[in-house]
């Protein structure tokens, strides 16, 4: 039994999350942990809320709430939408929990008493009318990169480039519009990264698993040569520059940045965990302590690479302390709604409470997976979205399921029937899903989602097409016993398919298990060999007709949410 740590990308506290965020992170790392639970392995799924810096502080202003409220609300909202599409979290945290607050302050000590890190005065961006300092989002100007004219204080969304405040041209407060700003001096800690330049390359270079975009993006940082940089900022909001419980003399009114902190997380919603759950964390992060035998997997959209391959690296590789680095990193590109930004203001795109005001869950989390940015940005439309559920889910699986049940139910009654063996249509389904169950466990051990749900399509193709070809509805005119055992064949295909699909319709492979009455759980575990699955029915095992598992989506809904979600 292997141990498997999982962290995906912390959303930050500000607002639900669209398809697009879902999809880059916290989903594909669902499907993984479920997958690998279904294998028996021992797996922790640990996530939180993002909840620092200038993003929640401006969004909290905007919602007229405290920072606290604002933070502790949202909180919330995602941890419920999470439970609703089904994401298994271990434990869902928050960045603003005390486990964080000692852990951060914990590595920057160890940091500072290795020498990595040093007082420097900085020039920031002050606002004369707001009487503070503007970090972060909190100023926008003219992006010296590209002359994009919204470029925030931190980053540029139109290249993408990391922006130092004052490299911004024509600068304004993002609180007041004011443009009366100047640049003043102020004291901030710095990582000293540039000293650790080599021992980054050289672990990045062992990381042999990582696939080509995470390392790619890892090497160019790298290229670019590592740069210091400052791990405070001038905010009230976040985790205090303290050190047992006192204020760093100078810093009473800063705090750690919120990029600094974040990572740290992962290791202080584990803590959380265990403190809920009365269990031990310290055997998933400390190597000294259990967690050198960890295999552990992070999954992040692309833009949070370049945080995890070196600066986070960074913190842990300079305390010197025996932490658990990540193994796997698996890195997604956008996904694009019509080609486009998701957007909440301007009403772009559909958000993770208003999927599930539409449809259930699986509708989603099988179109998104089947179709994850993976190689390339995709952009996902409705009519695209309509087309893959009609097929694959309507068309495809729950025909199967319906059709077959149906057809045992009108001619055998509510129970497999017993009659007959399996001859060579059996043997060579039995063949093709041999191989194809083979490949798809590979596809989703490596986390290539659309390959492996591309495999998971094929396989319940192959049922449909087993059931044409076996065609019981025919067959019970001449030989009932052969049409008894093509059926018994196919209700145990259901269950088959229920534990193969299980990682990415959950809800569905429910249902499909409690057709016959059995344990999700127990029946779930990963079927390795087709032959014992399709042995599992014997005949005589009771079952119960099952609803219409998927609604056929119709162009009038697509034509409403085109509507509404501001398709175009
Ligand atoms: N909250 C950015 C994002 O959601 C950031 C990730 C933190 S991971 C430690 O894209
Ligand atoms: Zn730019």
């Amino acid at each position: 039994m292997a141990r498997i740590l999982i962290t995906s990308a912390l959303p930050y506290i500000n607002g639900i999350k669209h398809l697009g965020n879902l999809v880059g992170s916290m989903l594909p790392a669902d499907v993984y942990a479920r997958f690998q639970r279904q294998r028996g392995n021992d797996v922790l799924y640990i996530c939180a809320t993002d909840e620092h810096g200038t993003p929640a502080e401006l969004a909290a202003r905007d919602a007229r709430q405290t920072v606290q409220q604002y933070c502790a609300e949202q909180y919330e909202i995602q941890a419920g939408a999470g439970e609703a599409f089904g994401l298994s979290f271990d434990h869902f945290g928050r960045s603003s929990n005390p486990p964080n607050h000692r852990l951060t302050q914990h590595f920057a000590a160890v940091l500072e008493d290795r020498g990595l890190i040093e007082e420097r005065v900085d020039k920031q961006i002050y606002s004369i009318d707001d009487q503070r300092f503007l970090p972060d989002r909190y100023v926008e100007g003219i992006c010296p990169h590209c002359e994009y004219e919204k470029a925030r204080g931190d980053q540029c969304d139109n290249c993408g480039r990391l922006i130092d405040p004052i490299e911004l041209k024509e600068p304004y407060s993002k609180i007041s519009g004011s443009r009366n700003v100047e640049v003043r001096e102020t004291r901030h800690l710095y990582l000293l990264q540039a000293q650790m330049q080599d021992r980054i390359a050289r672990w990045v270079e062992s990381k042999t698993e990582w696939p080509q975009l995470t390392k790619s993006i890892a090497k160019k940082w790298l290229k670019e040569g590592l740069r210091d940089r400052s791990i405070t900022r001038d905010l009230v909001w976040g985790i205090p520059v303290a050190k047992d419980g006192a204020k760093r003399p100078g810093f009473e009114n800063k705090v750690f940045y919120v990029w600094f902190d974040a990572p740290i997380e992962y290791i202080g919603a584990t803590e959380e965990w265990a403190l809920a759950n009365n269990e031990n964390w310290e055997r998933w992060w400390r190597t000294d302590k259990g967690a050198a035998d960890v295999k552990y997997v992070q999954v992040m959209g692309k833009d949070n690479v370049a945080f995890h391959t070196v600066s986070f690296p960074a913190t842990i590789l300079g305390s010197e302390e025996p932490w658990k680095t990540v193994d796997a990193l698996k890195s997604l590109n956008w996904l694009t709604w019509y080609g486009g930004k998701f957007s909440t203001s301007e009403n772009r795109g559909i958000f993770m409470d208003q999927a599930l005001e539409i449809l259930p869950p699986d509708y989603w989390r099988w179109h998104l997976m089947a179709n994850a940015p993976e190689s390339d940005d995709a952009s996902f439309t409705l009519e695209h979205f309509a087309s893959v559920v009609n097929k694959d889910l309507a068309d495809v699986l729950g025909n199967f399921v319906n059709r077959i049940t149906r057809f045992c139910n009108a001619r055998f009654g509510d129970a497999v029937p017993e009659a007959g063996d399996y001859g060579e249509a059996e043997q060579n389904l039995i063949t093709e899903l041999d191989k194809r169950m083979a490949d798809y466990a590979g596809y989703l051990e490596e986390m290539e989602f659309r390959k492996a749900f591309a495999e998971l399509r094929a396989i319940w193709v192959a049922g449909n097409e087993y059931l044409q070809i076996a065609a019981p509805w025919t067959s019970i005119k001449t030989d009932e016993a052969r049409a008894a055992a093509s059926v018994r064949c196919a209700l145990n295909l259901i269950v088959l398919f229920a534990a193969l699909s299980r990682p990415v319709i959950p809800f569905t492979a429910d249902k499909m298990f409690a057709i016959f009455g059995l344990d999700p759980v127990e029946a779930s575990r990963w079927p390795t060999r087709a032959a014992s699955a399709l042995s599992r029915f014997k005949g005589g095992e009771a079952f119960t007709l099952p609803k219409v598992l998927f609604a056929k989506i119709e162009d009038e809904q697509v034509d409403e949410w085109r509507k509404r979600f501001g398709a175009e």
